[in-house]
C-alpha cells in the first residue's frame, strides 16, 4: 500500500518533507501540493511530478490524498489542523501546534471530540539518533537519576524575523518537547532570564534568552536560546544525573586536525544538523499509516503540552518572574 500525501506549504520545510516522501521514504508518494504563494508550489510540483491543488480544501479533501503534511507558517497551523480533522485525514503538523494557547486548545478539543488520534506533531528531534541515544542513557544503570538538563539552542541568524516570543514558541519549543520526552516528566513552573542583548537584535527585541523550567520530579531544565549567535547552528544537551553526566553527540561531524588546529565544521542552519531526523520521522509516520506500527512520535497532546509550557514562558517574559505551567489532565484518547 502506498500512502498518498498532500503537502500544505512549499517553503523550506515543506520542500524537505515533500522530497523525503517522494524520494527517500518507502511506501509513500506526494500527490498534491498547496501553497498560498502559488509559484513555489508550481516549481515543487513540477520537480516531483504531482498536481498543484487549487485550494486548501481541494488538497485536504482530494480523493488522491490519504494523509496531509502541514508545513505552513506557524500562525496557520491550527486553522489547517482543524480543516484536516474535519476531513478526518491523518496529518503530520509541523511544530508548533500553534503559537498561542487558545488556538492549540481549539485543535485539542476537536481531536478529543472525534476520539481518535489523527494528528502527529513534527517534533523531529524525537527521531534524532543523538537524542534517542541520550534517552537510552536515562533510567539505565549507569548515570543514575536525572538532576538537571542543560540545553543550548543557537541559530546563526533567525530565519523568520526575530521576535522574543517567537524564540520561545518557534525555537525553544523543541527543547520544551524533547526534555518532557527525555525525562518522561511534566513542567511545573518556568522563569525566563534576560541579560545583555546581542548586537544584531532589532530594537525592542531580546536575545539570548535563558529559560529555566522545574519539573514535577524536581529536575531543573535550562535552555539557552540564542537566535543571533552568528558563528553557526549548534544544539547541545547534557543530562546531569546522580551517578554521572551524559552529553548528546551532535550528529557525527568529523573533528579535523590540521596546521596545529583541531576543529569541526559547524552547519549554518538546522537542516545541516537534523536532515536525517526529518527523514527518519517521515518513514516512521508512513509506516504507522501503513498499519505497520501503532502511533509514533509526538501526539497532539504533546503539541498541546508544549504550547502550555511555552505560553507560561511567554508570560514570564513580561512578568520577569516564575510563572506556573498549568497542564490540565490528559484526555483518555492519549492514555
Ligand atoms: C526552526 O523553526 C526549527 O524548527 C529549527 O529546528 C530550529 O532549530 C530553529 O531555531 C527554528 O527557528
Amino acid at each position: 500500500m502506498t500512502i498518498r500525501v498532500g503537502i500544505i506549504g512549499a517553503g523550506n520545510i515543506g520542500t524537505v518533507h515533500a522530497r523525503n516522501l517522494a524520494g527517500s521514504v518507502a511506501g509513500s508518494a506526494v500527490t498534491a501540493i498547496f501553497d498560498v504563494a502559488g509559484t513555489s508550489a508550481t516549481a515543487l510540483a513540477a520537480e516531483l511530478g504531482c498536481r498543484v491543488a487549487a485550494s486548501l480544501e481541494d488538497l485536504i479533501t482530494g480523493d488522491d490524498v490519504d494523509a496531509v503534511v502541514i508545513a505552513s507558517p506557524d500562525a496557520l497551523h491550527s486553522e489547517h489542523a482543524l480543516a484536516c480533522l474535519a476531513a478526518r485525514k491523518p496529518t503530520l503538523c509541523e511544530k508548533p501546534l500553534a503559537p498561542t494557547l487558545g488556538e492549540a486548545q481549539r485543535v485539542l478539543d476537536a481531536e478529543v471530540a472525534i476520539g481518535e488520534r489523527l494528528i502527529t506533531l513534527g517534533f523531529m528531534r524525537r527521531f534524532d539518533p543523538g537524542y534517542v541515544a541520550l534517552k537510552a542513557e536515562i533510567g539505565l544503570a549507569g548515570i543514575g537519576s536525572p538532576l538537571m538538563v542543560h540545553n543550548v539552542h543557537r541559530n546563526a541568524f533567525f530565519a523568520y524575523g526575530l521576535t522574543t516570543e517567537g524564540t520561545v514558541t518557534n525555537a525553544a519549543i523543541h527543547e520544551i518537547d524533547i526534555n518532557r520526552w527525555l525525562l518522561d516528566d511534566e513542567y511545573t513552573r518556568v522563569q525566563v532570564i534576560m541579560g545583555q542583548t546581542a548586537p544584531e537584535v532589532p530594537e525592542g527585541q531580546r536575545d539570548p534568552l535563558f529559560i529555566v523550567y522545574e519539573t514535577e520530579r524536581g529536575v531543573v531544565v535550562d535552555i539557552e536560546a540564542f537566535m543571533t549567535a552568528r558563528y553557526g547552528y549548534e544544539v547541545t544537551c547534557q543530562v546531569v544525573a546522580s551517578d554521572g553526566v551524559s552529553d548528546m553527540g551532535d550528529g557525527g561531524y568529523i573533528t579535523r586536525t590540521t596546521q596545529r588546529v583541531r576543529g569541526q565544521a559547524i552547519p549554518e542552519q538546522w537542516l545541516g544538523r537534523f536532515r536525517d531526523s526529518y527523514r527518519i520521522e517521515m518513514q516512521a509516520w508512513v509506516d504507522s499509516l501503513r498499519g505497520r506500527t501503532g502511533p509514533v512520535g509526538a501526539s497532539l497532546w504533546d503539541g498541546f503540552a508544549a504550547t502550555v509550557a511555552a505560553d507560561a514562558a511567554v508570560n514570564s517574559l513580561s512578568s520577569g518572574t516564575w510563572e506556573p505551567v498549568d497542564l490540565p489532565p490528559r484526555p483518555d484518547v492519549y492514555a
